[in-house]
C-alpha cells in the first residue's frame, strides 16, 4: 500500500514531534523534574509513529512501554501536555499526577502500560474477541518490544488470536535488547517474527528506521484485519543505543553490545533524517517546510513544558490515595 504525500508529511510531523519530547523528557529527568523514570527512545521512535498515525480512535492500542509510547500515542491523537504533567506529577497529567508512566488515555482508547513486560497480550486477545463477538470493526494494536516474546501468555494469546482469527496486530518493535541482555542471546533464530509461523500467523519484517516503510505496513496490517481476515506479525528493527532507562544501573558492557554498530546507527540511521532526505528526494517537502516544522515540534515541546510546570503538583491525602488502592 503506497502512501499518499499527505499521510508521509504527517508521520513526518509526528516522528518530529515524538523525536523532539523524547529529547525533552531527557532533559527534564536529569534536571529532577520528573517523578517515576524513563526509558529514552533514542532513535527507536518511527515503528511506534506509525503504530498509531492510521489507527481509528476507537481502536484499541497498547503502546510499547519505550518512550513511555510518546511516539505511538500523540499519533494517536492524545493531548500531549497531559503526558508530560503526568510525568511531572502534576494534577494536570491525565490521570492527575498520580501514575508515574503507568498512565491511560482511555478516551483515545489507550488502556495504559503496565510495568509487567507482555501483560498486553492476553488483553490485546480479549479485545480483540470482544470487537469481532460484537462486530465493531475495531482493530487492536499490540505493541511490544522483542523482549517480550519469552513470555509465556504472549504465546498464548498469539495461539488464540490466530485460532479465532481475531483482529489484532502484533507489533513487534525489535531493537534487539531486552534490558540487559542481548536478544540475539534469548531466541535462537535472527528473526523475532519467525515465531509467528508456529501459530500460522502472516509476518512481515520491515525496516524500523524507515517510518514509511512501517506506516505502509501498518496500513496492511490494520487493512487485513479489519477485512476479518484476523491477527497479523510485524516486526520492525530497529536498534537501542543508549542505556535501558535514566538512572538504572548499567550492566550492559562489551558482551552484550557492539559499541561500533551503535555509534555506526546514530550517524547514518537517524529516521527522521532520513525521512526528511527522502521527502526532499521525492520533492515532497523543500528545506524550508522541513525547518518550519522541526521548529513547530521545539515550540510545542516549549509550551508543554511551561504548561507543565505551572499546574498545581499533585499531592494527594492519604484518604484520597487509600480510595484509589483496591485490596480483595
Ligand atoms: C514480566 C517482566 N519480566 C521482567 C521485567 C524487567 N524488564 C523491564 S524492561 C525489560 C526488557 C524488555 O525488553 P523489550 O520488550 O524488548 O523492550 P525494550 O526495552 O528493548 O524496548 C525487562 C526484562 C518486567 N518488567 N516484567
Ligand atoms: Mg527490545
Amino acid at each position: 500500500m503506497s502512501l499518499t504525500n499527505e499521510q508521509k508529511v504527517s508521520l513526518f510531523r509526528n516522528l518530529a514531534r515524538a523525536m523532539t519530547l523524547d529529547r525533552m523528557m531527557m532533559r527534564l529527568i536529569r534536571a529532577g523534574k520528573m517523578v517515576g523514570f524513563y526509558h529514552e527512545g533514542g532513535i527507536a521512535l518511527a515503528p511506534g509513529v506509525a503504530a498509531g498515525t492510521f489507527l481509528n480512535n476507537d481502536d484499541p492500542m497498547w503502546p510499547h512501554y519505550r518512550a513511555h509510547g510518546i511516539g505511538h500515542m500523540l499519533s494517536k491523537g492524545i493531548d500531549v501536555k497531559t503526558y508530560v504533567a503526568e510525568h511531572m506529577g502534576r494534577e494536570a497529567g491525565c490521570c492527575k499526577g498520580r501514575s508515574s508512566y503507568h498512565m491511560s488515555f482511555p478516551q483515545n482508547h489507550i488502556f495504559g502500560f503496565s510495568g509487567n513486560i507482555g501483560a498486553n497480550f492476553p488483553l490485546s486477545v480479549g479485545y480483540g474477541f470482544a470487537a469481532k463477538y460484537k462486530k465493531s470493526g475495531q482493530v487492536v494494536m499490540n505493541c511490544s518490544g522483542d523482549g517480550s516474546y519469552g513470555e509465556g501468555r504472549c504465546h498464548e494469546a498469539m495461539l488464540m488470536a490466530a485460532n479465532w482469527k481475531l483482529p489484532v496486530i502484533f507489533w513487534c518493535e525489535a531493537n534487539g535488547m531486552a534490558q540487559h541482555s542481548n536478544v540475539k542471546d534469548l531466541f535462537p533464530g535472527p528473526n523475532i517474527s519467525s515465531l509467528a509461523g508456529g501459530y500460522d500467523i502472516p509476518s512481515t519484517i520491515v525496516d524500523g528506521q524507515d517510518v514509511f516503510a512501517c506506516a505502509e505496513a501498518a496500513l496492511q496490517a490494520i487493512d487485513y484485519a479489519r477485512q476479518g481476515n484476523g491477527p497479523t506479525f510485524v516486526e520492525c528493527k530497529t536498534l537501542r543505543v543508549q542505556e535501558h532507562s535514566v538512572g538504572g544501573v548499567n550492566f550492559e558492557g562489551p558482551m552484550q553490545r557492539d559499541p561500533k554498530l551503535m555509534k555506526e546507527w546514530k550517524e547514518t540511521r537517524d529516521p527522521l533524517k532520513l525521512a526528511a532526505a527522502q521527502l526532499l528526494k521525492e520533492k515532497t517537502l523543500k528545506q524550508k517546510d522541513i525547518d518550519r516544522i522541526m521548529s513547530e515540534a521545539e515550540q510545542e515541546a516549549d509550551a508543554i513544558e511551561a504548561f507543565s510546570e505551572a499546574s498545581q503538583k499533585a499531592l494527594p491525602s492519604i484518604a484520597e490515595m487509600q480510595a484509589a488502592v483496591y485490596a480483595a
